[in-house]
């Protein structure tokens, strides 16, 4: 094993530690062995594939008398379990995902555990559990002769390779998934009798998947689009499924309109192209024929639709819902989840760069975050009112093109959830997971909101094709805790051996059981009074309010600061310079017309529309006035979170010569904030520095560019600097992470790097704004520059040095 003996140096431990919580490349050399799980199991791996340096039964793979008896199988065993698991969060234990399972052993509690499957120290057996002699070679008749049909442990192995996949989602098809835990912080029996509320502290597991809309399942986390964010409670009165976004409006008001708002935005029929964007025609034809979608369009045109993590994004349940208390009296809600890491996006340049070198960005960040115990976590509000305050608002609050401005109806914090685990099995668990919007508990009923009732129907439903049949709710991760009895039998993959002979309700056969719950125990319906008008009667027609298309959208992009707002407006002119029908364009800025005139303005400028279209017809010529026309809630800035560094991505830049020690001390400062700080060299390896030492590069300027880290360091050390500069690369990542506004310590000489990569520093406002994204510092003075340096990173970005065009 050519690991170091030497005791590392604090610093190096740091450069080790940060070197074991990436997915995506690491060092040349393990450089000590450390305490820590992530470590340790960095090293075991190591130590286990080592232990194996090759195959070595390859060769009696071959000859008749080889073939009569085959060799067993080389291994090693594992130091421990650490190095054959799938997580290191699987020592953390709930409910749901139970405990991890003992080494070579099928655990047979709680949910998960009854279906952990662990291999340590087993052989390879058939499906039905017969063991392979051999793994190697198809049956045949002789070592060249024809291959037999008998060969039933083949027949069987590629049958159920050619059955591995399963339909995809047809919207949020690309997703990933976390296990966690809500907790609530106090009872609200005022509000609902609903499990996960009724006591301070009650904790519920939780499954979470993010995810993409519009592209198919191995495409890009980047894309501009709205982020699905939808949370199974696994409450002790059954599964309740939040199914919501991470923008709190939706494009349309009716699910009749869900299949061609799909089919718009989709790859086009006929060359299945643009993959994973919204950019083209068909899009931006229906929309601009549904004006309806403007509000939401400024959500999708805005920095939200591009959020750095999925730990850095808000969610919302999107529709009114209903909570209801133990007396049966009902109040409307609205879900928010707020981030703790505070509301951060990426810059469109940025998001389109990630897509290329890494399309896993967003599952990546999320899985490292949770191996390294930097669990995302999100607070849950409510916005509570009545049905009283609902007939007053200007708004109708069963249109989901309108939100609830939080200036009218406060947001009540009342939990929290930590997402602490990573699934095991990626498909069993986040592929596998049917959420469905017809998951409610007691204590919580739906509005009449026209777009839910239609989801209310299609989840259950394409769960049944997509999951093979009406026994999905049995596979493991969709499973309650829960008990689950009911008559309802048989059908497609029938997991429960039902005891007895009684399937029908009422029965004495079986004791009268399982017996209705009744109204103090089961779920009830809130007994919505439908008024009496005159106009009542079945009909297909909206209500009256629902016509106001554009007072919301004017008032989200009123509220948003100019950098938002000029991020608006690229995004619609970029998005609209992909159109191929300067009419659709023409008809996207006559319907912006009657949202801003400023905005329509600027987008009509950006694709050289003049004169001006007029404006839309609208459907509703004078719309109430709005109690709200700026709420300050809606920018994204508003949150910047807990300023903690957890999770954030920091590249120091290394060479042969560079000067080792400041580079250690201000990389150990940032670990030491819970960031991720990654020595990118010119080449992976160690590289001795000008102070005698050596570093060891885990990353290279080539296999993880500027624009995958959110802020930079760069070293002193003439040799270092001077080798630098030779590598085109290290010009594009300090371009780069110019352009994107991020926090850039220059230590010693490297202040010649960013002349040669040419900034126009004069042009950098960012000072002026009194934001300190770019630092110059001795190397001496490398601790006093990474106290500053943290704090600008906390900033998250420097907006100040933003241009359009960009100068470089
Ligand atoms: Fe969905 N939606 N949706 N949707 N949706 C699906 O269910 C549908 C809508 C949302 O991580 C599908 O299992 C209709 C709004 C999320 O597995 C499907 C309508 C909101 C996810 C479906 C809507 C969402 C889905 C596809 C209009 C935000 C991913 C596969 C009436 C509140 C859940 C599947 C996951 C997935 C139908 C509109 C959120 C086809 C008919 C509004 C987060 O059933």
């Amino acid at each position: 094993m050519p690991r170091s003996t030497k005791t590392p140096v604090p610093a190096k431990r740091a450069a080790a530690k940060a070197a074991a919580r990436n997915t995506d490349s690491g060092p040349s050399q393990l450089s000590a062995a450390l305490s820590d799980a992530a470590s340790n199991k960095m090293a075991q791996v190591q130590d286990m594939v080592a232990a194996m340096p090759d195959n070595p039964t390859k060769p009696l793979e071959h000859g008749f008398a080889n073939g009569l008896k085959p060799p067993q199988g080389a291994g090693v065993p594992p130091a421990s379990r650490l190095p054959t698991g799938s997580t290191l969060s699987e020592e953390n234990r709930s409910t749901k995902t139970g405990s991890a399972a003992a080494e070579g052993v099928n655990a047979t509690i709680d949910t998960l555990d009854r279906v952990r499957v662990d291999a340590g120290g087993r052989v390879l057996t058939t499906n039905q559990g017969v063991p392979v002699a051999d793994n190697q070679n198809s049956l045949k008749y002789g070592v060249r002769g024809p291959a037999l049909l008998e060969d039933f442990i083949l027949r069987e192995k590629l049958t159920h390779f050619d059955h591995e996949r399963i339909p995809e989602r047809i919207v949020h098809a690309r997703g990933s998934g976390a296990h966690g835990f809500f907790e609530s912080y106090e009872a609200l029996p005022d509000i609902t009798r609903a499990a996960p509320f009724q006591a301070a502290g009650k904790v519920t597991p939780v499954f979470v998947r993010f995810s993409t809309v519009q592209g198919e399942r191995g495409s890009k986390d980047t894309a501009r689009d709205v982020r699905g964010f939808a949370v199974k409670f696994y409450t002790d009165e059954g599964n309740w499924d939040l199914v919501g976004n991470n923008m709190p409006v939706f494009f349309i008001q009716d699910a009749m309109k869900f299949p061609d708002l799909v089919h718009a935005v989709k790859p086009e029929p006929h060359h299945q192209m643009p993959q994973a964007a919204s950019a083209h025609d068909t899009f931006w034809d229906f929309v601009s024929l549904m004006p309806e979608s403007t509000h939401m369009l400024m959500w999708v045109m805005s920095d939200r639709a591009i959020p750095r993590s999925f730990a850095t994004m808000q969610g919302f349940g999107v529709h009114t819902f209903r909570m209801v208390n133990a007396a049966g009296e009902s109040v409307f809600v609205k879900f928010h989840w707020t981030p703790k890491a505070g509301t951060h996006s990426l810059v469109w340049d940025e998001a389109v760069k990630i897509s290329g070198a890494d399309p896993d960005f967003h599952r990546r960040d999320l899985w490292e975050r949770i191996e390294a115990g930097h669990y995302p976590e999100y607070e849950l509000g409510l916005q509570v009112f009545t049905e009283e305050q609902a007939e007053q608002f200007s708004f109708d609050i069963l249109d989901a093109t309108k939100i609830v401005p939080e200036e009218l109806v406060p947001v009540r914090p009342v939990g929290r959830m930590v997402l602490n685990r990573n699934p095991d099995n990626f498909f069993a668990e986040t592929e596998q997971v049917a959420f469905c919007t017809a998951h409610i508990v007691p204590g919580l009923d739906f509005s009449n909101d026209p777009l839910l009732a239609g989801r209310i129907h299609s989840y259950v439903d394409t769960q049944i094709s997509r999951l093979g049949g009406p026994n999905f709710h049995e596979i493991p991760i969709n499973a309650p805790v829960a008990q689950v009895h009911n008559n309802q039998r048989d059908g497609m993959h029938r997991q429960a051996i039902h005891r007895g002979r009684v399937s029908y309700e009422p029965n004495s056969l079986s004791g009268g059981c399982p017996f209705q719950a009744g109204a103090v125990q089961g779920f009830v319906s809130v007994p919505a009074r439908i008024e009496a008008r005159e106009e009542q009667g079945k009909v297909r027609a909206k209500p009256e309010k629902f016509a106001d298309h554009y007072t919301q959208a004017r008032l989200f992009f009123e509220s948003q600061t100019p950098v938002e707002q000029d991020h608006i407006a690229n995004a619609f002119r970029f998005e609209l310079s992909k159109v191929t029908v300067p009419a659709i364009r023409e008809r996207t800025v006559a319907m912006l017309r009657n949202a801003s005139e400023v905005l329509a303005k600027k987008v009509a400028t950006g694709l050289g529309i003049d004169p001006l279209p007029d404006p839309l017809p609208r459907a509703l010529a004078d719309p109430a006035p709005p109690e709200v026309t700026k709420s300050p809630a809606l920018s994204l800035l508003a949150r910047p979170g807990d300023g903690s560094l957890k999770g954030r991505k920091v590249a120091l830049l290394v060479a042969p010569g560079v000067h080792g020690a400041s580079l250690s001390t201000v990389q150990e400062a940032v670990v030491a904030q819970g960031a991720v700080a990654r020595l990118v060299g010119t080449r992976i390896g160690r590289m001795p520095t000008a102070d005698g030492d050596a570093l060891d590069a885990d990353a290279s300027l080539e296999n993880e560019p500027g624009f995958l880290f959110d802020a930079l360091v760069l070293p002193d050390g003439d040799e270092g600097v001077a080798a630098l500069a030779q590598d085109g690369h290290t010009m594009e990542f300090i371009k780069d992470q110019f352009r994107h506004c991020k926090t850039i310590l220059a230590l010693g000489a490297s202040h010649r790097l960013l002349a040669q990569a040419g900034l126009p520093l004069s042009m950098d406002k960012s000072h002026a704004l009194g934001t300190t994204g770019l630092l110059f510092a001795d190397a001496g003075a490398a601790a006093a520059a990474a106290a500053e340096f943290i704090a600008g990173v906390a900033r998250h970005r420097h907006f100040g040095r933003e241009m359009d065009p960009p100068l470089l």
